[in-house]
């Protein structure tokens, strides 16, 4: 007798084809009942033959359990005494995750050749199950929910995702915010939806965005998303961050906004040669753009982010003592990646930052940090906005948009990094700068560079095995703010952008009041309300304070 462990080792290699398991996450289990023990035995060895992982008999490994004939209920009857019996598992405990399915999932794995979707007819549905359904129940504004980076509903929100970029793509954004409100609306459900009755009276999910979710619920896909996916402008505009391929991506410029890759797709140009070859003339930002387009088609990693944090501080530091700077945007969320950095630059003492931006801009420049820089200069003036915010999120800081040549480790980056093992303590540098010019300024950079001793800059690996170049270029955003707007420029610049929208919305219509990245006013008292903190600007909208990262919406 073989013993147990060895025989099922051996049924695994001698009936799996060439013995490989492909998919080991998923172990399957025929019910023999109203299977039929021939019918089994050869439903399990296609199985098998395809590298799946079936199980002769019930065991804990056990994930998919598929029957044929059976009810929900007797299945699930079925499983639960086995789960106590066999196992000593109670039911409805640790092993409530046992999927139990409809043969039709088992027959289209076998001809897709992987384990397909669960959908919500591979499910064999049960009384129990039907009454086990949670309902949910969502907050209004995207700014009263806590909203993580990973929602459990990507597959519907991605779809929705799509439809939100093609009607932005037309400039439909009255219809491209319905989307995403939708899409955040399924990114705060706290489960998988499996039912479209799940959904009953949530809000923002309008009657468009309901019948694509019940479209990919029942069909696994939607006919309108895979349209507008595969459809020739929306492949031209939609920025693709992991593929760069000329034959998409107009907006994926930098410098490009939707409206000119729009003009520029009806005229016929769909490629970047085509764009060269079109003889239109480029602005500075496009041309440095197009220049460096794969990189800045390249996602930035966090680890990116921190040590061009770590070079920002050094400008920042080296021209004015006690300046602060502060990782903003989606990686203060917790993101990951990003297509930017950027960073709010202010200093305790009021009125200490002005002037900042053209010193630290010019640091950066003379270390060869810079490949293209642009600054508009703060225009935000309390006493002449007065209340009449700018109801886009476009403020009037002094901002700087950057890209930034980030040496990555080969020698050359090496030698720079060894350059920058300290870098000058005084402003002396900044003396006979050549400062911006009212109003935005422009130049193109160039490398020269000057250094002294002190810590170490961590290198960075290179992005790609294959480029020789000893450097990428990455889009980094400079933001200076004063003391005293602090709070509200971190709050307005950490986003999420719909979270940030939902913000201003909820302080309009159930506070009267008007928020910006400046401010908040309120309407009724005619009064300005400070804050230092975010939490204090929270409490002054009577919401509960959401930290960053929960801002995902
Ligand atoms: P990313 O990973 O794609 O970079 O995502 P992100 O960091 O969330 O987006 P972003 O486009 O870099 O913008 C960062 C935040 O700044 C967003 O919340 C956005 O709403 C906000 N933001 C701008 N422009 C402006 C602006 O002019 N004023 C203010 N206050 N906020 C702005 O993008
Ligand atoms: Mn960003």
């Amino acid at each position: 007798m073989v013993p147990f462990k060895k025989r099922r080792i051996q049924l695994h290699t001698a009936s799996s084809g060439d013995g490989t398991i492909k998919y080991p996450q998923v172990v399957i289990f025929l019910l023999e009942r109203k299977m039929g023990a021939s019918r089994k035995s050869f439903l399990t060895q296609l199985g098998r033959g395809k590298g799946f992982l079936v199980e002769e008999s019930f065991n804990q490994s056990v994930t998919h359990v598929v029957s044929e004939n059976n009810s929900g209920d007797e299945a699930r009857t079925w499983l639960n005494s086995q789960l106590s019996k066999q196992l000593g598992v109670e039911k409805n405990s640790t092993r409530e995750e046992i999927h139990v399915l409809d043969i039709s999932w088992y027959t289209e794995s076998m001809r897709a050749g992987c384990p397909v979707d669960i959908l919500d007819r591979h499910r064999l549905q049960t009384q129990e199950c039907g009454t086990e359904l949670t309902e949910f129940s969502v907050p209004s504004y995207a700014c009263q929910r806590c909203t993580p980076l990973m929602g459990h509903n990507s597959r519907l929100t991605d779809a929705l995702s799509i439809l939100a970029d093609s009607a932005e793509f037309s400039e439909n954004e009255g219809r491209s915010v319905a989307f995403r409100r939708a899409a955040a609306v399924l990114k705060f459900l706290p489960q998988p939806v499996t039912r479209l009755k799940q959904l009953h009276g949530l809000p923002c999910l309008g009657e468009h965005s309901l019948r694509v979710i019940k479209e990919i619920l029942e069909e696994g896909v939607s006919l309108e998303v895979e349209t507008t996916k595969h459809s020739k402008q929306y492949t031209v505009l939609k920025p693709h961050l992991l593929s760069v391929n000329e034959f998409q991506i107009l907006t994926g410029i930098f410098g490009v906004g939707v409206k000119t890759a729009d003009r520029w797709f009806r005229e016929g140009i769909h490629t970047l040669s085509e764009l060269r070859r079109s003889g239109h003339a480029l602005n500075r930002a496009q041309q440095a753009g197009l220049q460096h387009y794969e990189d800045l088609n390249l996602p930035v990693t966090k680890t990116e982010a921190v040590i061009i944090g770590q070079i920002v501080k050094k400008a920042v530091n080296a021209v004015l003592e006690g300046a602060e700077i502060t990782l903003i945007g989606g990686f203060r969320r917790g993101k990951q990646t990003g297509h930017d950095v950027d960073f709010l630059i202010t200093h305790p003492e009021e009125s200490r930052e002005e002037g900042l931006m053209p010193k630290v801009v010019f640091w950066l420049e003379s270390q060869g940090y810079l490949l293209y820089q642009k600054t508009t200069r703060n225009s935000y003036l309390e006493a002449n906005e007065g209340p009449g915010q700018p109801s886009s999120n476009m403020d009037r800081f002094e901002r700087c948009f950057l890209i930034f040549r980030l040496p990555v480790d080969t020698d050359e980056g090496k030698v720079q990094m060894e350059r920058l093992r300290g870098l000058p303590t005084q402003t002396e540098n900044c003396t006979n700068m050549r400062t911006p010019v009212d109003g935005e300024t422009e130049t193109k950079t160039h490398p020269s560079v000057d250094a002294s001793t002190q810590k170490r800059i961590p290198v960075l690996e290179p992005t790609q095995g294959s480029r020789d170049q000893p450097w990428r270029a990455v889009r980094v955003d400079l933001v200076v703010s004063p003391h005293s707007q602090f709070a509200f420029a971190l709050l307005g610049w950490t986003g999420s952008k719909l979270f940030e929208r939902d913000l201003r919305r909820w302080a309009k219509q159930e506070k009267a009041m008007s928020l910006s990245s400046h401010a908040l006013y309120n309407s009724i008292q005619g009064t300005y309300l400070r804050a230092s903190s975010e939490e204090e600007i929270f409490a002054h909208l009577g919401l509960e304070y959401i930290p960053p990262s929960e801002r995902n919406a």
